[in-house]
C-alpha cells in the first residue's frame, strides 16, 4: 500500500517589511512626492485650471490620498456622461479619447476610474503609443477599477431566446456572424459536442475511410473537427469532406500533424468534435453555422431562461504597441477581468497541428520546412532558419511596449492565450493577477521564432512574472502550459503558483538541439507548481529547453521553487533538447510521478549540459537522464520523502504567492462551528476504565489542544478508550475523531454519559481510514462526557494500527452533510463527462446509500463533483469507497462558481472505506470536486476509484 500523506497546499506567508513587493500601491505612493516636487503649487493650480476648459477631467483628488494629483476620468458600462465625471462617467471609448485629448499635456498621471459591470466590447481597446494612449514624460495612465469595483471587458454576446426542444436539448437563433468555439453557461465552460470516433476508422494518405457511411449522412460535416492526443501535444485537424465511406482531411493540417519528422504524429484520432449528432450529454453545445442557430443541453439545475449564456465573438480585448524608435510607455491596467475572448484560429485548414507548448505547424508543408531546419533529417533538410512556427494568439496582447504594468487583473474564459508580451516589451510587471478556464497558454512571453534575431534589443527583457496564480488553464488546447517563456532576456518569473495544468507548469525558452540562441539570464524563482502534467506527458512541473546565454554566469537559474504532484510521466525539473546553462539550486520537488530531474539531450553533437543541480530536495538524488547523459553536471542534493518530509519549512513557506497575494489562491472564508471539546481535559482508559499506559512522550492533552499534529496513544494494550469531560452539560449534535496517518482504528463508536458512569453509545463507525472522521447522532445528545472506544485497532490483522487520536471535536447540532442528495457529476480528467461502469451513476456519490457506487470506465483518472445548490460552509470532506475499489490518493477542490477552483485538501494513503479530512479553515464554496491522483494504474495497489459517498459537512442552511 502506498503511504503518501501530503502536507497542505504549502502558501507563502513568511514575509518581512525588508523584501515588501513593489505593488502598484507601493510605487504609487511615492508619485504624488515626486509630483508636488516637480510641479509646485501655483503650477498645479494652472494646470486643474487649464484642464477644466476642456471638460474632460475630474478634479484632481485631494492632498494626501494615494492618488492624489492623479486626473481622473470616469467610465462605467452604462455610461453616457460627455465629461466623464464621477456623478456622470461616460464610456470606456469616450474616456479613451478623453485620455488622448490630454496625455501629452496634462504632466500628471492619469486614472480611468472603471465602475463595475460588464464593458462588452465592440471592437478591441487598442492602446497606441502614436495616439496618445501612454503617459508621458514619465507619467502613467492608469485603467483601474474603482474601489471595491469588478469591471469586465467583455469579447461576448449574450444569447437569449432559448426554446426547449424534444430532446432536451434548447436552442436559440444566433446573428449570421457568429461564430466560436467556446460557449460558456452561467460562467462555466460547456463542452463543445464531443463522441468517439462513430464508425470505425482506418488511415489513409488522405484521411480515414470509414465501416460504414454514418458520417456522410452528418449535416455539417466540414464543422467536424477530430482531436488527437499524442505524446506532449494535442492535434486538431478539420474534416474537408466525406463522401461514402471515404473521409478527407483538412490540408495541410493533415500532414502537418502526421508527416512530423520528430514523432508525436496524429494517426486515429482520440475523439470526435463539433457535430449536432454528437449532441448528446449534459453541458454540451452546438453551433450550426449554417442555420445560425446555437443548441445546448443543461446540465441539471440549469435554466437558460435565466442563465447568463456567451458566446465569444471579439477575439483581441486589448491590444497596446507602439514603434520600435517609440514604444508605448506609461500604461498600467489594475484591478480588470478580461473574459469571453474569441480564437477561431484553429478552425482554418491549418488547424491547431501542435509542435509544443500551443506552438504550431502553419501552412503547406510546414512539417518539413519549419523548425526542422537541418536538424532532423540529413536527406530533407527543410528550411532555416529555425523555427518559424505559429503561436497561439493572446486574446491580450502587447508588443513595443515598454514599463507595462498589469496588476490585480483577472484573465478567464478566454478562447486562444490569456495574455501575451511579444516583440520589443521590456521593463513590464505582471504582479497579482489570474490567469484561470483559458483555452491556451495562460500567459506568454515572447516566441519561438526570434532565435537569434539581428537586434536583440527586440527580444522580450526585463519583465516580472510575479504574485500571479495560473491554475486551470489550456483547458481547451491541452498541449498548452501554465507560463510560457519564450526567447527573452533578463526576465524574472517569480512567486507565482501555478497548478492543474494539462502539460508544463512554467515553460522557459525555446529551440531544441544546436540552435544558437539569444536567450539569457533569466530567473525562475520560488515559484510553487503542483498538479501539473494532468493530462499529456512529456514535460515538467518547470520545463527548459534550449541554449541559455554563453556560460553558467549568464545562463538561467532556477532556485527556490517548490514542484510537487506531477503525474503524467514528466520531471519536477525537465532539461529537455538543448538545455545549456542551467543552475539549479535549493528547489524542492516531492510526489511526482517521475523522477525529481531529468532531460533529454537529443543526439550527440548538441549542446546539452553545463548544469549545476546542488542544494535541492528531491526523492531522486540521481536524475533521469533517458537520452544520455549531460556535459559537465555537477549534482550534490538532500534526498527527501514523497510526501515532501525534510523539505524545511522555510523553503514551503516562501514559494508561491508572497503574504500580500496570498489571498488569491485561497477560497473564500467560511464560518468555523465552535469545537466544545478544545482545551477540555480527557482521559486514557483501558476498556476496564483503568488508567492507561501511554506511548513514551505521548501526552493525553493532545487530543484536545487544538493541533491535529500532535495525538495521543495507548501503550500495552490494543484497544483502549478516550473520555473527555466537557466540564458542563452540553446539546451536542456530532463528534469528530481525528486519527494519525500510520495509527488509526478501522472500527470504534462513541458513547456519551452526562454522569461519566452511564454511557449511551450515540454512534458507530466501521471500516475507517485515518483522517478526521465525523459521528453524525440521529437526534441531540445531552452530555458532558464523551468517550471514543477502539472497536478494531489493528491487532489480528486489521489494516490500520493502533488507535492514536490526534483531536476530538464536539459540535452543537447543526451540521449536516451538504451534499446528500445533491446533483453529481462524474468528469474524465480533461472535464467531459465521464463514461460509467455498468450499474453504476454519478448520482450514486451522492444518493446516502453505502451500497452504491459512482466509478468511470474507460479512463482510470476521473473527477467526482457536486453541486451543494447554493454557497455552504464547509469543514470537513468524507469520502467512502469500496475495499476493492479505491484511490491511494486524491485530492479536493472547491469552488464557488464552479469555474474557478481552489485545491483545499489532499489525502494519501487511503485503503478504501471511509476517510475524513478536516479541512485547514473551513471555506465557502458551492461546488466541490474529488480528483483521483493515484488509482492502481501505475502500480498503485488500489483500484480504479468508485464513490459509494462523498459528502461535505458544514452548518445546515
Ligand atoms: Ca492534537
Ligand atoms: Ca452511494
Amino acid at each position: 500500500m502506498a503511504t503518501k500523506a501530503r502536507p497542505p497546499v504549502a502558501r507563502s506567508r513568511a514575509h518581512t517589511p525588508d523584501d515588501t513587493p513593489r505593488t502598484a500601491e507601493n510605487r504609487r505612493s511615492a508619485r504624488p512626492r515626486r509630483l508636488a516636487r516637480a510641479l509646485g503649487i501655483g503650477t498645479t493650480t494652472a494646470v486643474v485650471a487649464a484642464l477644466a476648459s476642456t471638460a474632460a477631467v475630474a478634479a484632481p483628488a485631494p492632498e494626501g490620498s494615494p492618488h492624489a494629483a492623479a486626473l481622473r476620468i470616469y467610465a462605467a458600462p452604462d455610461g453616457n456622461g460627455a465629461a466623464c465625471l464621477q456623478a456622470n462617467p461616460c464610456t470606456l471609448t469616450a474616456a479613451q479619447a478623453k485620455v488622448r485629448a490630454v496625455s501629452r499635456t496634462a504632466g500628471t498621471d492619469i486614472d480611468v476610474v472603471l465602475a463595475g459591470g460588464t464593458y462588452r466590447l465592440d471592437q478591441t481597446l487598442a492602446f497606441d503609443a502614436a495616439k496618445g494612449d501612454g503617459g508621458s514624460d514619465g507619467h502613467t495612465v492608469t485603467y483601474e477599477a474603482a474601489p471595491g469595483a469588478q469591471p469586465v471587458l467583455s469579447g461576448g454576446q449574450q444569447v437569449s431566446g432559448w426554446k426547449q426542444g424534444a430532446d432536451g436539448v434548447w436552442s436559440a437563433k444566433v446573428p449570421a456572424t457568429a461564430d466560436a468555439r467556446q460557449l460558456y453557461v452561467d460562467g462555466v465552460r460547456a463542452q463543445r459536442a464531443r463522441g468517439s470516433d462513430p464508425t470505425g476508422f482506418t488511415r489513409t494518405a488522405t484521411g480515414y475511410t470509414t465501416s460504414d457511411t454514418t458520417l456522410d449522412s452528418w449535416k455539417n460535416i466540414s464543422d467536424v473537427e477530430f482531436v488527437y492526443n499524442v505524446g506532449w501535444t494535442q492535434m486538431r485537424c478539420g474534416v474537408a469532406s466525406v463522401s461514402g465511406t471515404s473521409v478527407v482531411m483538412d490540408q495541410p493540417c493533415f500532414d502537418n500533424s502526421t508527416k512530423k519528422q520528430y514523432g508525436v504524429n496524429a494517426d486515429l484520432p482520440s475523439f470526435v468534435e463539433n457535430a449536432r449528432e454528437l449532441l448528446n450529454d449534459p453541458g454540451e453545445w452546438y453551433l450550426d453555422k449554417s442555420s445560425h442557430t446555437l443548441y445546448y443541453k443543461p446540465r441539471e439545475g440549469q435554466d437558460l431562461r435565466t442563465a447568463d449564456v456567451e458566446l465569444p465573438r471579439l477575439q483581441t480585448l486589448v491590444s497596446g504597441t507602439g514603434t520600435e524608435a517609440h514604444p508605448l510607455t506609461g500604461l498600467s491596467l489594475s484591478g480588470i477581468t478580461f473574459a469571453y475572448g474569441n480564437w477561431t484560429g484553429s478552425d482554418t485548414a491549418d488547424g491547431f497541428s501542435e509542435v509544443q507548448a500551443n506552438m504550431r505547424l502553419t501552412g503547406d508543408d510546414a512539417w518539413q520546412k519549419q523548425g526542422s531546419c537541418d536538424r532532423f533529417s540529413t536527406t530533407d533538410p527543410g528550411t532555416c532558419p529555425y523555427g518559424n512556427w505559429t503561436m497561439t494568439p493572446g486574446n491580450v496582447v502587447f508588443d513595443h511596449t515598454q514599463g507595462l504594468s498589469i496588476t490585480g487583473s483577472t484573465f478567464q474564459h478566454l478562447g486562444a492565450a490569456g495574455l501575451q508580451l511579444g516583440r520589443n516589451v521590456a521593463g513590464s510587471t505582471l504582479r497579482g493577477n489570474v490567469f484561470t478556464d483559458i483555452s491556451g497558454n495562460g500567459l506568454e512571453i515572447g516566441n519561438g521564432t526570434d532565435a537569434n534575431p539581428d537586434d536583440v534589443s527586440l527580444l522580450p527583457h526585463d519583465n516580472t512574472v510575479a504574485d500571479n496564480w495560473v491554475h486551470n488553464v489550456a483547458v481547451e488546447y491541452t498541449g498548452g502550459v501554465g507560463i510560457f517563456q519564450g526567447y527573452a532576456r533578463d526576465d524574472v518569473i517569480e512567486h507565482n503558483q501555478v497548478n492543474d495544468v494539462p502539460y508544463s507548469g512554467i515553460s522557459s525558452n525555446w529551440g531544441w538541439g544546436r540552435t544558437p540562441t539569444k536567450t539569457a539570464g533569466n530567473k525562475i524563482l520560488d515559484n510553487l507548481v503542483f498538479d501539473a502534467m494532468q493530462q499529456r506527458n512529456d514535460g515538467g512541473g518547470i520545463y527548459v529547453l534550449g541554449q541559455e546565454g554563453d556560460s553558467l554566469a549568464d545562463g538561467l537559474l532556477i532556485s527556490g521553487n517548490v514542484v510537487h504532484d506531477g503525474v503524467g510521466g514528466g520531471h519536477a525539473i525537465y532539461t529537455d533538447g538543448g538545455s545549456q546553462y542551467i543552475t539549479m539550486t535549493g528547489n524542492a520537488m516531492y510526489g511526482n510521478d517521475e523522477f525529481s530531474m531529468g532531460g533529454c539531450r537529443e543526439s550527440d553533437g548538441t549542446p546539452y549540459g553545463d548544469f549545476v543541480f546542488t542544494g535541492n530536495y528531491v526523492e531522486n538524488t540521481t536524475p533521469d537522464w533517458p537520452c544520455g547523459a549531460p556535459d559537465d553536471f555537477t549534482g550534490d542534493n538532500i534526498k527527501v520523502g514523497s510526501d515532501g518530509s525534510g523539505v524545511p519549512a522555510s523553503l514551503l513557506a516562501a514559494a508561491g504567492l508572497e503574504a500580500p497575494y496570498a489571498h488569491l489562491a485561497d477560497a473564500p472564508a467560511g464560518s468555523a462551528p465552535v469545537n466544545l471539546a478544545t482545551g477540555k481535559p480527557a482521559q486514557a482508559q483501558f476498556l476496564d476504565g483503568s488508567p492507561a499506559q501511554l506511548q513514551p512522550g505521548n501526552q493525553v492533552a493532545s487530543a484536545t489542544d487544538g493541533d491535529p499534529s500532535t495525538w495521543v496513544q495507548a501503550s500495552g494494550q490494543f484497544r483502549w478508550q478516550l473520555v473527555v469531560d466537557l466540564q458542563q452539560p452540553q446539546v451536542l449534535g456530532s463528534v469528530t475523531v481525528g486519527m494519525p496517518q500510520p495509527h488509526y482504528a478501522t472500527d470504534f463508536h462513541v458513547d456519551a454519559s452526562t454522569d461519566g458512569s452511564a454511557w449511551t453509545t450515540v454512534g458507530t463507525v466501521h471500516d475507517s481510514g485515518w483522517g478526521t472522521v465525523p459521528v453524525l447522532f440521529g437526534s441531540p445528545v445531552t452530555a458532558r462526557y464523551l468517550r471514543v472506544v477502539a472497536d478494531k485497532p489493528d491487532d489480528w490483522g486489521q489494516r490500520g494500527d493502533q488507535m492514536a487520536i490526534s483531536e476530538i471535536g464536539a459540535y452543537a447540532p447543526g451540521l449536516s452533510n451538504l451534499a446528500l442528495g445533491k446533483p453529481a457529476q462524474a468528469l474524465f480528467i480533461d472535464r467531459t463527462q465521464a463514461d460509467m461502469q455498468p450499474n453504476s451513476l454519478p448520482s450514486y456519490a451522492t444518493d446516502g446509500d453505502a451500497s452504491t457506487w459512482a466509478q468511470a470506465t474507460g479512463q482510470y483518472r476521473w473527477i467526482s463533483q457536486v453541486d451543494l445548490g447554493a454557497q455552504r460552509s464547509i469543514d470537513l470532506v468524507t469520502l467512502l469507497q469500496p475495499d476493492d475499489k479505491f484511490a491511494t490518493q486524491f485530492h479536493v477542490d472547491v469552488s464557488a462558481d464552479g469555474s474557478s477552483w481552489y485545491t483545499v485538501a489532499r489525502h494519501g494513503g487511503s485503503a478504501g472505506g471511509l476517510t475524513g479530512i478536516q479541512l485547514d479553515h473551513p471555506v465557502k464554496a458551492r461546488y466541490l470536486r474529488l480528483i483521483v491522483d493515484r488509482p492502481d494504474q501505475g502500480g498503485q495497489t488500489g483500484g480504479q476509484m468508485a464513490v459509494s459517498e462523498l459528502s461535505a459537512y458544514g452548518p445546515s442552511a
